[in-house]
C-alpha cells in the first residue's frame, strides 16, 4: 500500500501537533471498560421510564480471528446503536458467539484439535480484538451458542416445538452432502451445492427430523409485505421466491387396475383437454406403487442414474429427456382419452404431489418429453400470430377446450383457469388449492458439534422426550475420537451416553444420536440477550416484550433465506405458544456489502486478503471504521484498493487539532458567536439525524469533513479560536465523530473540558432559527458551459428557476440566434438548457 504513513499517528505533512493513536487507543479502551457506558438498564425499560431501542448485528462463528467483513457490519451497526444511544434512547445492544455447528468443527478437524478446544480458543481471540475494536457492546449479555447453559435451552426449546407437533421425524429423500458427510436443509444447498464447502449435494433416503416450517407458509409469506419498506428488497423477494406460493388445482385421474385416484398438482387447469399423459417423479414411492411387472426392471435400472442426479440437473430446461413407461394408463377426466403414465426424472418427488399431468402444448419440458417418446400434442391455447415456437407459455384463447358439459373456447387463461375449478369441484374430479415451495426445515445433523436432540428411542414407547429436569442433555466430551465426517453420528460411538433408559418404562432405549443444525442455536439467541443468565427460563417473556422486537439488525445477503426466515418461523411459533408478544423479529435489516481488494472477494488463492490486525496496526481503529463507513453507502461493496485509511487518519488528527485550539470554557454560551458558523453546525446536525435513520453513514461522515474546514477556516481566518461558535461546532465534531471513530472522540471531548463519555454526552440541540437557509446559488449551463450563477431562494420551483435563468442577460447572449431544444432544471441548484 502506497499511503502508509511511517508511525501511526504522524503526520509529516503538516507541521502541527497531532495524537500518538496508540496511546490514545489503550487509554480511552481502559477508561471505558471502567465507566461501562454501554450496559443496557432493563428497569429503565420496563418502568417505561426510557424508550427502547434494540440494536443488533449478526454474532460470528468463532472459525479464526475477526477479519474485515467483522470490522465493516460492527462499524455500520455500532453508527445507528451509538447515535441511539445520543439521541437519549436506552439501547440493547449485545453480541456473543454462534459457536456450535459444521463451520468450527471443521476448522477444528483441519487443526487436529477438539471443537470445543478449538472454539474456546477463537472466541477468547475474537473477544479480545473486538474490546478493542470499540464497538458499544453490552459485553455483561454476552453468550455462547455451545454454552450448555444456552443450549439447554435451545432443547427445551425444540421440546416445545415438538409437544406442538412442529417437530417431528420422518423418512425422505434428503440432500445429502458427500464432504461433509451430513444432510444439508434445503435451504444450505445453493446452485445444487452445498452452502459450507461446494461440494454436490446428492439425495439419500432417511429418516429425519425437521421442523414445520410450511405450517408458518402463508403468514411468514403475508408478513413481507408488513417488512418490505425497512428490509433490502433483495431479501424480501428472496423469501418470497423461497416460500414459492402458486395457485393452482389438485386433479383427480382415473388409473386402470387401481382403485386410489391419481392425483397431480397443476397451476394450469385450464389445460386439462390437452393433458396427453402423466409422469410421476421415478424416485417416489409412488412410482413403485403404479409399476406393472414388466417393467419393474426398466424402472429399476433408471432409478440407478436417477439416484446420481442433482436436483439442479433434474430441473435445468436444456438437457434431453429421459424417462420410462409404467406398463399403465390412466383416464384424462375431460376428454375420456387413454393416457400413459411414466416415471421421470424432471418431475421432483417432493413438490406438489410428486406427478403431473403433462401438457406438451403448453409446456416445455412436456414438450420436449413428448418428442422422445412420440405421444401426442395438442394445443388447448392459441399462440398468436406469427409463433414459432414449440411449447407456448403465454396468454391467449383457448382452443380444442370443450366437451358435452364444459366449454372453454375463447376464454382467456385466468377465466378458463376459474371456470375449469369450478366444473371439477362441481363433479369431484379436483378441488381449487395453493402450493407453496418451501418445505419443512431438515434440522438434524450427522455431525458432533452441535446440541443434542433431546429425544430417547424406545422399543416400547417410541420417541419420549428427555425429561425438562434432565436438560441439559450434555454432548459427550469424545475427546480423542476421531470425528472425522463418516456418514453417521459421531455421538453413537459413546456407547455409555447412548445407551439409556425410557423415561417412561425405565426400560432400556437408546439416545438420539443427531445434532441440531446450528441455524437452530442462531433461530433464538436475539431471545436470550434479554436475559442471558436466567436459570430458570429460555429467555423472560416480560423483557423479551419490552425490548424486541429488534428495531435494526445488520447483516450479510448470505442468510437472506437462511437465517432469517428460520428466525422468522421461531418467533411465529414462540408467539403461539405464548412466550412472546411480537410476530416478527426484526423490524428492520440492513445487508451490508462485502471488503474486496482490487475489484475481486478477498481470498488466499489471489493472496488479494487484507489483514484487520495489520490495517489496525498502521491506522489505528478509529481511521480503518472511518474508512470503512465513508467508504460508500452500507450497502454497496467496499473496494479496499479504492480507499484510503492513511487519508482517514489525516482527517481524524485535523479534526483533534481544533479540539486543542478552541479557547472558550465549557459551558460558553454560543448565542453571540459567529452566525455563519453556528448555521454550517445546526444544519450539519439537523442533516446528520435523518442521514443516520435512513442509513447514509458516509454521507454523515462527509457533512463532518465539512464541518470540520468550516471550523478550521473559522479559526485561521474568522472570527478566531475564542468565538464561542468554534467551540460550539467542535463539540458538535465530537460527538459526530462519537458513532464513527469512538476514541479520538473521546480524547476531543476531554481536551474541550468535559468529563467522559463523549459516547453519552448527548445529541446537540438544532435551533430551528438557524437552519433557515436565506439563499442558494443555482448554476444555469448553456451547452454544458456555466453562464450564469444566480441568487435564488432555496424553494424556489423548477418553472420560477427557469424563467430566471431565461432571462439572465450573460444567458440570453449565450442563446443568440440559437434554438432552445430542452431545458433541464434541477430545482434549486441547476438549469441546463439544450440548444
Ligand atoms: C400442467 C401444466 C400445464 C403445468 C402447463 C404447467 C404448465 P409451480 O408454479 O412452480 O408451482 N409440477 C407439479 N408438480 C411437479 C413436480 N413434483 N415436479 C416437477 N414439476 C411439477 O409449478 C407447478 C407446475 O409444475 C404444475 O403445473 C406442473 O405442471 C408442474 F401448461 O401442470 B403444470
Amino acid at each position: 500500500m502506497s499511503d502508509q504513513p511511517k508511525t501511526p499517528g504522524t503526520d509529516h505533512d503538516e507541521r502541527e501537533t497531532s495524537y500518538d493513536v496508540t496511546a490514545v487507543e489503550s487509554k480511552w479502551q481502559r477508561v471505558l471498560e471502567e465507566l461501562q457506558p454501554f450496559r443496557a438498564d432493563d428497569e429503565a425499560v420496563l418502568s417505561g421510564r426510557k424508550e427502547k431501542r434494540y440494536a443488533l448485528t449478526m454474532f460470528p462463528y468463532p472459525s479464526g480471528d475477526l477479519h474485515m467483513g467483522h470490522a465493516e457490519v460492527t462499524a455500520l451497526h455500532d453508527v445507528i446503536a451509538r447515535y441511539w444511544w445520543q439521541r437519549g434512547y436506552e439501547v440493547l445492544n449485545p453480541m456473543g458467539w454462534d459457536s456450535f455447528g459444521l463451520p468450527a468443527e471443521n476448522a477444528a478437524i483441519r487443526n487436529d484439535a477438539h471443537p470445543a478446544d478449538y472454539t474456546y480458543g477463537n472466541i477468547d481471540t475474537q473477544l479480545e480484538s473486538f474490546r478493542r475494536y470499540g464497538v458499544s457492546f453490552d459485553w455483561s449479555r454476552r453468550f455462547n451458542t455451545s454454552d450448555p447453559e444456552y443450549y439447554r435451552w435451545t432443547q427445551w426449546l425444540f421440546l416445545r416445538l415438538h409437544e406442538k407437533g412442529l417437530a417431528y421425524r420422518k423418512n425422505s429423500p434428503v440432500n445429502w452432502c458427500p464432504q461433509d458427510q451430513t444432510v444439508l436443509a434445503n435451504e444450505q444447498v445453493v446452485d445444487g451445492a452445498c452452502e459450507r464447502c461446494g461440494a454436490e449435494v446428492t439425495k439419500r433416503e432417511l429418516t429425519q427430523w425437521y421442523f414445520r416450517t410450511t405450517a408458518y407458509a402463508q403468514e411468514l409469506l403475508d408478513s413481507l409485505d408488513d417488512l418490505q419498506p425497512t428490509w433490502s428488497s433483495k431479501v424480501v423477494n428472496a423469501q418470497r421466491n423461497w416460500i414459492g406460493r402458486s395457485e393452482g388445482a389438485h386433479v383427480d385421474f382415473v388409473v386402470e387396475g387401481r382403485e386410489e385416484p391419481l392425483t397431480v398438482y397443476t397451476t394450469r387447469p385450464d389445460t386439462l383437454f390437452g393433458a396427453t399423459f402423466m409422469v410421476v417423479a421415478a424416485d417416489a414411492p409412488l412410482a413403485a406403487e403404479l409399476v406393472t411387472p414388466e417393467q419393474q426392471e426398466a424402472l429399476d435400472a433408471y432409478l440407478v442414474e436417477v439416484r446420481k442426479e442433482t436436483e439442479i440437473a433434474r430441473l435445468a430446461t436444456d438437457r434431453p429427456k429421459t424417462g420410462v413407461f409404467l406398463g399403465v394408463h390412466a383416464t384424462n377426466p375431460l376428454t375420456g382419452t387413454r393416457i400413459p403414465v411414466y416415471a421421470a426424472d424432471y418431475v421432483l418427488a417432493d413438490y406438489g404431489t410428486g406427478a403431473i399431468m403433462a401438457v406438451p402444448g403448453q409446456d416445455q419440458r412436456d414438450w420436449e418429453f413428448a418428442q422422445v417418446f412420440d405421444l401426442p400434442i395438442i394445443r388447448t391455447v392459441q399462440p398468436p400470430e406469427g409463433f414459432d415456437g414449440e411449447a407456448y407459455t403465454g396468454d391467449g384463447p383457448a382452443i380444442n377446450s370443450a366437451n358435452d358439459e364444459i366449454d372453454l373456447s375463447g376464454m382467456g387463461v385466468d377465466e378458463a383457469k376459474r371456470t375449469a375449478i369450478t366444473y371439477l369441484e362441481g363433479r369431484g374430479l379436483g378441488r381449487g388449492t395453493v402450493n407453496y415451495r418451501l418445505r419443512d426445515w431438515l434440522l438434524s445433523r450427522q455431525r458432533y458439534w452441535g446440541a443434542p436432540i433431546p429425544i430417547v428411542h424406545c422399543p416400547e414407547h417410541g420417541e419420549v422426550p428427555v425429561p425438562e429436569d434432565q436438560l441439559p442433555l450434555l454432548l459427550p466430551d469424545l475427546r480423542g475420537a476421531d470425528l472425522k465426517p463418516k456418514g453417521t453420528s459421531p455421538l453413537g460411538a459413546a456407547t455409555d451416553w447412548v445407551e439409556t433408559t425410557c423415561p417412561t418404562c425405565g426400560g432400556p432405549a437408546r439416545r438420539d444420536t443427531d445434532t441440531m443444525d446450528t441455524f437452530v442455536d442462531s433461530s433464538w439467541y436475539f431471545l436470550r440477550y434479554v436475559s442471558p443468565h436466567d436459570e430458570t427460563q429460555a429467555f423472560d417473556t416480560r423483557l423479551a416484550n419490552a425490548w424486541g422486537p429488534i428495531d435494526l439488525y445488520v447483516g450479510g445477503d448470505e442468510h437472506a433465506v437462511l437465517h432469517l426466515l428460520y428466525a422468522r418461523f421461531f418467533t411465529k411459533a414462540l408467539r403461539d405458544m405464548g412466550l412472546v408478544a411480537w410476530d416478527e423479529p426484526f423490524s428492520a435489516y440492513l445487508s451490508q456489502g462485502k471488503v474486496i481488494n482490487g475489484g475481486r472477494k478477498m481470498s488466499k488463492s489471489l493472496g488479494n486478503g487484507v489483514n484487520l490486525g495489520e490495517q489496525l496496526e498502521l491506522f489505528g481503529v478509529d481511521a480503518v471504521r472511518l474508512t470503512l463507513v465513508f467508504a460508500s453507502p452500507p450497502e454497496d461493496n467496499i473496494d479496499w484498493a479504492d480507499v484510503s485509511p492513511a487519508g482517514a487518519l489525516k482527517f481524524l488528527q485535523r479534526a483533534w487539532r481544533l479540539s486543542g485550539d478552541v479557547t472558550s470554557a465549557p459551558g460558553t454560551d454560543p448565542a453571540d458567536g459567529d452566525r455563519a458558523l453556528r448555521q454550517v453546525t445546526h444544519r450539519t446536525v439537523r442533516d446528520a439525524e435523518s442521514l443516520v435513520e435512513s442509513h447514509r453513514f458516509n454521507v454523515v461522515v462527509a457533512r463532518t469533513m465539512e464541518l470540520v474546514n468550516a471550523t478550521r477556516k473559522a479559526i485561521d481566518s474568522g472570527p478566531g479560536a475564542a468565538d464561542p461558535a468554534v467551540r460550539e461546532a467542535v463539540e458538535a465534531v465530537a460527538v459526530l465523530l462519537s458513532l464513527v471513530a469512538p476514541y479520538v472522540a473521546e480524547e476531543m471531548w476531554e481536551r474541550l473540558g468535559h468529563e467522559p463519555s463523549v459516547a453519552r454526552a448527548g445529541w446537540p440541540t438544532v435551533e430551528e432559527s438557524l437552519l433557515v437557509q436565506e439563499s442558494v446559488t443555482a448554476v444555469v449551463q448553456v451547452r454544458g458551459k456555466v453562464r450564469a450563477r444566480l441568487e435564488v431562494a432555496p424553494d424556489i420551483s423548477e418553472a420560477d428557476l427557469e424563467a430566471a435563468a431565461l432571462a439572465d442577460e450573460a444567458v440570453q447572449r449565450a442563446l443568440e440566434g440559437a434554438e432552445v431544444r430542452k431545458v433541464v432544471v434541477r430545482a434549486p441548484k441547476l438549469v441546463n438548457i439544450v440548444v
